[in-house]
């Protein structure tokens, strides 16, 4: 947490006119498991707006017991998941988890996850806590 502090410091400094927090997360869509299932997917697009990249060592959620990083990929032709530990996003860069690519994979739900919140963390610690809805299908 100290060194970021002092990251947005220094991106402040560099340029006065833009400030706020280095990452920042759009178009999050968390999706309702399907019928006999208990898994949700989640995807998004994270931006790091610092000068240094940011590396996502663990997500969690309130509203499930584990949360995970996932990649699918294609071996032999079979479409098959596997568990990332880590998330980089590039120094002034993107990352977009979406179907079919990068993806979040929510499980274990409570009784209750019409509404949703995600906490990113470095292995420093907390860098972005942000919640929504749950999509209608
Ligand atoms: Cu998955």
């Amino acid at each position: 947490m100290r060194k970021l502090a002092l990251l947005a410091l220094i991106v402040t400094a560099a340029c006065s006119s833009e400030s706020g927090p280095p990452l920042v997360i759009s178009d999050l869509e968390i999706t309702r498991p399907m019928p006999g299932a208990s898994m949700s997917a989640g995807y998004f697009l994270l931006e790091n707006r610092s000068a240094e990249a940011i590396t996502i060592t663990r997500v969690d959620s309130p509203q499930f017991g584990r949360v995970e990083v996932h990649e699918t990929i294609l071996e032999n032709d079979v479409s098959k998941m596997r568990r990332l530990d880590a998330l980089t996003i590039p120094a002034n860069g993107s990352v977009r988890l979406e179907r079919g690519g990068k993806h979040l994979m929510l499980m274990r739900p409570a009784d209750d996850v019409s509404s949703v919140e995600l906490g990113f963390f470095t292995s420093e610690g907390l860098v972005l806590s942000t919640s929504t809805r749950v999509a209608e299908r």
